[in-house]
């Protein structure tokens, strides 16, 4: 048995880049803070609320959608990409928000959403009006609709076909997601220069970065039943950096749900110059049903979800970067999918965050999860406000799913259940709006809110406060290789991380069980776990209590 020494690595961070020690923090602002009592989150109320963030310590925020949009999809459906959606306050109000933020050193990471546009953008609109103009070409039509079976006929993520017809024409157009969201077309040039400006103005705001919706699907060749992960992908994301990137030191983070071990290193090899990492969702989806997909998901399996982290904290160690997250806006909440929302919330969460904040990569926080929040718990339609969930609940009835079978799919993974406004305090509607909120607030709100949980040394913000310290003030957190041990028990999550001198076992009990430590492979040690101070002790037999996780030095 030793007793853990300290580390020798230095508390002035000098290797990497600025996000590889940050951590990134989402907001999704229509449930945010909202300042003036019409029931949706805006900027100043996102401005009034970064002395909160600063306090976490986060570095940056990945801020979803604030520019002019019909709403349709909650702003992933854009009409002006110069311009901010009156819901959420003015061009003034978001200068002053980059300003505040970066007082705080704080950066502001756009979302770009570019692989569509909103129907009532000026280029579609110019694009329906006169099928000659040369806006017709920014985006994807064809004459007739693709027979059932043929390459082309290609089905919307949001149900339903991928092409609808411009009755005045009589031409059909492509869309990936809603109807009211045409697909752009990448192949066109002029296109392309258009985002690249838009991109390069945003940025000389003072912007940090991009968030790039679903940019895997922008080298798409509908004809060829190509949507995902197309041949000119990696040219386009090469010509994009070049043209705005270069000689800047912006984060771009791109959301490929087709990443996979071989493509991704593509994304974010640092010679490569495209982006500085991806989303990948390898386990997120993992636990998705073959047909119904997330309607039907899978219970949690641990060993199979270890073996997925670890494999991409090898595949991308010195070869890429990744990113790390259990939630964002379009996935249930991390203590509800993946922890106990029930008797363990706060021992889960706090195990999730230990366990995700301990690995190699930059680090996500979706707004509430630093305090636990969970799913909607919806039980009825009329609840949801999303267009995905709407859609699909039509979809199925219509397909001969029963009414149950849906809202039960619904309430494990419907987007909504990150929607639901942030539970700052026990005031009424959870201290979001003095109005009535867009979406109902979660009923949980007076025992489980941001107030209460921060004044609990032991609570879960403040074991995130604690973690996002960690990265910044230790290498071996940034920096170190990671070697999964124990990858066949079914509950217990243990990893080592090193760089040169310094080993850090990170344990976690993923489980409402206690569990026993095993003798072989964990090595014995007694010392302080770095998350708390306390005394711990590996040793064979020990047991742990449910979702009890430490980290300690070997
Ligand atoms: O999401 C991509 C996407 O494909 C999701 O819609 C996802 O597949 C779905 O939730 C799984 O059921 C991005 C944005 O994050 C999402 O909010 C947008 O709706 C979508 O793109 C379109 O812009
Ligand atoms: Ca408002």
């Amino acid at each position: 048995m030793t007793q853990s020494p300290r580390p020798s690595s230095a508390e002035i961070i000098r290797d990497g880049t600025w996000w590889q020690s940050a951590v990134g923090y989402q907001i999704y602002p229509l449930s945010f803070a909202d300042s003036n009592g019409d029931g949706i989150g805006d900027i100043p109320g996102i401005i009034s609320k970064l002395d909160y963030l600063a306090d976490l310590g986060i570095g940056f925020i990945w801020l979803s959608p604030v520019y002019a949009s019909p709403m349709v999809d909650n702003g992933y459906d854009i009409s002006d990409y110069r311009a901010i959606n009156p819901i959420f306050g003015t061009m003034a109000d978001m200068d002053r928000l980059i300003a505040e933020a970066r007082a705080r050193q704080i950066g502001i990471v756009m979302d770009l959403v570019v692989n569509h546009t909103s129907d009532q953008h000026p280029w579609f609109q110019a694009a329906l009006a006169d099928p000659s103009s040369s806006f017709r070409d920014f985006y994807i039509w064809r004459d007739q609709h693709p027979p059932e079976g043929s390459p082309a006929a290609i089905r919307s993520t949001f149900g339903g076909s991928a092409w609808s017809r411009d009755a005045q024409s009589g031409e059909w157009f492509f869309h990936l997601f809603a109807p009211q969201q045409p697909d752009l077309n990448w192949t066109n040039p002029a296109l392309r220069a258009e985002i690249y400006a838009m991109m390069n103005w945003w940025l000389d705001k003072g912007i940090s970065g991009f968030r790039m919706d679903v940019i895997d699907l922008i080298g798409k060749q509908p004809e060829a039943g190509i949507t995902a992960d197309g041949p000119e992908l990696h040219r386009y994301l090469q010509e994009l950096h070049e043209a705005t990137l270069t000689g800047r030191d912006a984060l771009t983070v791109a959301e490929a749900w087709s990443a996979s071990l071989t493509n991704a290193p593509l994304y974010s090899a640092p010679d490569r110059r495209e982006v500085s990492m991806v989303f990948q969702f390898g386990h997120v989806t993992q636990f998705w049903d073959e047909q119904l997909g997330k309607w039907k998901p899978k219970p949690i399996d641990w060993p199979k979800l270890k073996a997925t982290f670890a494999t991409w904290q090898t595949a991308l160690h010195d070869r890429g970067w990744n990113s790390l997250f259990w939630g964002n806006h379009d996935l249930p909440r991390a203590v509800s999918r993946y922890g106990d929302e029930g008797h363990f919330r706060v021992a889960s969460a706090k195990a999730l965050a230990t366990v995700l904040h301990l690995m190699e990569g930059t680090p996500y926080i979706y707004q509430g999860e630093e305090f636990g929040m969970t799913n909607a718990g919806f039980t009825r339609i009329d609840q949801y406000r999303d267009v995905e969930t709407l859609n699909f609940h039509r979809i199925q009835l219509t397909e001969g799913v029963d009414e149950e079978a849906f809202l039960a799919g619904a309430r494990a993974n419907s987007r909504d259940n990150a929607r639901t406004p942030m539970q700052w305090s026990a005031e009424e509607h959870a201290g979001f709006t003095q109005g009535q909120p867009w979406i109902q607030v979660n009923d949980n709100y007076r025992w489980l809110n941001a107030d209460k949980d921060r004044l609990d040394p032991d609570g879960v913000y403040q074991r995130y406060r604690r973690l996002i310290a960690l990265r910044r003030e230790y290498a071996v957190v940034r920096h170190g290789t990671f070697r999964l041990l124990l990858p066949d028990h079914p509950s217990l999550f243990v990893f080592e991380r090193s760089k040169g001198p310094d080993r850090l076992l990170v344990v976690a009990n993923m489980s409402g069980q206690p569990v026993i430590l095993p003798a072989c492979e964990i090595p014995q040690v007694e010392g302080i776990d770095i998350l708390t101070g306390r005394a711990v002790s590996t040793g064979a037999g020990m047991e742990l209590e449910p979702y009890a996780a430490f980290a300690i030095w070997l």
